[in-house]
Formats: C-alpha cells, sequence, structure tokens
C-alpha cells in the first residue's frame, strides 16, 4: 500500500536496545517500572509481568494493587514495592516516581475507575495490553489523545475488539489491521500472533521472525507487556521498544521450544530463557 514500507526485525535490533550496563550504574538508573496490573483470580498476570520486566533489568519495580491480591503478589514477586491503592492521591504518587508504566494485565473487566485514572494522569510512557485495551474498546477512550508516549500490545481478539471486526477479518490482513490501530491511537501498535507486526502511525512496520506456538498459552502476553514496559522505563524509543522486546520474546519462546519442547514450555520459561539470551550479549 502506498506510503507503508515495512522490514523485518533483526538481531541488531535487539542488540540496540540491550545497551551494556554503566559501571556506576545503581538501581535508580536502570529504569523504575509502574505495573498497574492483576485483580482476584489473574494476580498471575501482574506476577508473570513483573518477573519478566525484573530479567530485563528494571532497578526498581513498583506494583500497584488491590489489598486483597497484596499478600499473593509481595510473595510471588519479592524484588517489588507495593502500594495497595486505597484512593487517586496514592496512584498518582507512584505514577510520578516511575519512568513507565505498564496497565491493563490481568485487571479483568472491574477496575474501571483505576484505569481511568492511570490513563487520565498518567505522566509517563505507557505500554496498555489486554484489559486497558478492552476499557478503551469498551467505553471508546480516545488513545489518540493521550498526552504520553504509549504502545498497544492487543492479540487479535483484542484488536478485533478496537477495531470493531471479527478475529477472522484481522487476522485476514494483520498489517493493515496493525497500522489501523497505529492510526487509531497515534502511537506504536503491536498486533500479536504469529509473525507479530509493530505498526507507526507513519506507516512503517516492523514484522517479528521469531516466536513458535509453543508460546500459544496464557501468560506470553503478559511476559511480553512486562518486557517492553522494562525497555520503556530504561529509556528506549517506544518503537524500537516494542519490536525489540517482541523479537525477544520470541528468540526466548525458540530456546524454550528446543530446550524443552513446544508443547511443554510455559510462559514463565520465557523469562528464564531471557538470562541465557543476554549472557550472550553480554
Ligand atoms: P477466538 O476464540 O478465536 O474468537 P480474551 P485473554 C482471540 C489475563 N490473563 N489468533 C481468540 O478469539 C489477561 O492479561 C491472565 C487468533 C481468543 O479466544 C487479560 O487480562 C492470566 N485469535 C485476561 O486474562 C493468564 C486470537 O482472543 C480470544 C489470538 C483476558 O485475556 C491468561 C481470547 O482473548 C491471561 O493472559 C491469536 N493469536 N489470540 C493469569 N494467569 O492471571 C487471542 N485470540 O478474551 O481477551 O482473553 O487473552 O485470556
Ligand atoms: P496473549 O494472547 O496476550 O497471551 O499473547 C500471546 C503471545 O504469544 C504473543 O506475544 C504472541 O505473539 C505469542 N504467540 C502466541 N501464539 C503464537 C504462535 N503461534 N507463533 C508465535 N507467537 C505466538
Ligand atoms: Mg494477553
Amino acid at each position: 500500500k502506498a506510503g507503508t514500507s515495512g522490514e523485518v526485525t533483526g538481531s541488531e535490533h535487539l542488540r540496540a536496545l540491550l545497551r551494556p550496563l554503566d559501571i556506576q550504574a545503581h538501581k535508580g538508573s536502570q529504569g523504575r517500572l509502574l505495573m498497574v496490573c492483576g485483580s482476584w483470580g489473574m494476580a498471575g498476570a501482574c506476577v508473570m509481568a513483573a518477573r519478566a520486566a525484573l530479567r530485563c533489568g528494571v532497578g526498581l519495580l513498583d506494583i500497584v494493587c488491590e489489598e486483597r491480591v497484596y499478600p499473593l503478589l509481595a510473595g510471588a514477586v519479592p524484588e517489588a514495592v507495593f502500594t495497595v491503592l486505597d484512593g487517586p492521591d496514592r496512584l498518582f504518587g507512584s505514577l510520578k516516581a516511575a519512568n513507565a508504566c505498564v496497565l491493563g494485565c490481568g485487571l479483568g473487566n472491574g477496575q474501571e475507575s483505576l484505569i481511568r485514572q492511570v490513563l487520565g494522569c498518567c505522566p509517563v510512557p505507557l505500554v496498555i495490553d489486554a484489559d486497558g485495551l478492552n476499557f478503551c474498546a469498551r467505553t471508546g477512550f480516545d488513545l489518540s489523545a493521550l498526552p504520553v508516549p504509549h504502545v498497544i500490545t492487543p492479540h487479535p481478539g483484542e484488536a478485533a475488539r478496537l477495531l470493531g471486526r471479527s478475529v477472522a477479518e484481522i487476522q485476514a490482513g494483520r498489517i493493515p489491521a496493525a497500522l489501523e490501530l497505529a492510526k487509531l491511537s497515534d502511537g506504536p501498535a503491536l498486533l500479536k500472533g504469529a509473525a507479530t507486526v509493530t505498526a507507526r502511525p507513519d506507516g512503517r512496520f516492523a514484522i517479528n521472525p521469531t516466536g513458535n506456538p509453543g508460546m500459544a498459552k496464557g501468560g506470553s502476553g503478559d511476559v511480553l507487556a512486562g518486557m517492553i514496559g522494562a525497555f520503556l522505563s530504561q529509556g528506549a524509543e517506544p518503537f524500537e521498544a516494542a519490536r525489540g522486546a517482541a523479537y525477544l520474546h520470541g528468540l526466548a519462546g525458540d530456546r524454550c521450544r528446543d530446550r524443552l519442547s513446544a508443547r511443554g514450555m510455559l510462559p514463565t520459561d520465557l523469562s528464564s530463557e531471557l538470562l541465557e539470551i543476554f549472557k550472550d550479549f553480554e
């Protein structure tokens, strides 16, 4: 289509994201990421996103959550600092302290006011996934009006909701759908699935060559959202953070398949595999 141009993401794009650590690095210089994720019944989504972000090197991880999931999350992610929500003031304080925020994984559809507050007052770059996207589709929230850089990460079901189409229609034209999503949100849109497409509003897009059907398991997308959030919090440009994280996520998936089998590998294995990949980049 006129005005569009695509390329395949390669290891050079990942290398550009994985800058060597400064000898003077301290936890305050390695990215401070806030997660507004997880709810009763879906605490695991937050745990998987959080662990993936930590494996990508964030210096500080903050998690905002409801009181009843706090004990679960705190037990599973001891590195994180928690804010148990009891009002908008505390939420704003957490957002202001962060360098980036991940919104939506495992939030469910009962957290409208929390999502509205984050979208309304977040002063830092945002990754919007899962129920953050479902909220926008349901309420017609205008993503293009967000005043901060933002990346949206729909799977084909979420993309169908955002564009008011069927999953089959999205899958029949994945590149045009990703480009349309990028225009709709006025920011990078990452359409997940085999051959993930990351598109920009200006018509440029990247196809991801890594990944396999062993990743088609609940939780894989939560891992990816945490990884993108980590790179954003470390100062990466949003499109580069998204396409580089997709490549890394798929590479971890391919290595897990080779080591563990496509059938048996789990989303949590992806985060562990990152350790081995990073050793090759250091
Ligand atoms: P169908 O069936 O083909 O019409 P939902 P969710 C479609 C959290 N999680 N190719 C497909 O539609 C998430 O973070 C929590 C084609 C499918 O049925 C969310 O907050 C976990 N179609 C929440 O759960 C682990 C595809 O979308 C439908 C497709 C709901 O998220 C799991 C499902 O989408 C989960 O991550 C593809 N590649 N991918 C936890 N442990 O806490 C998706 N579809 O209804 O948005 O449900 O993705 O599970
Ligand atoms: P979600 O549906 O949000 O859990 O996201 C699933 C993640 O797994 C996305 O990053 C997908 O791109 C990836 N994934 C799922 N199925 C496949 C597949 N068949 N090939 C490659 N990647 C996949
Ligand atoms: Mg998901």
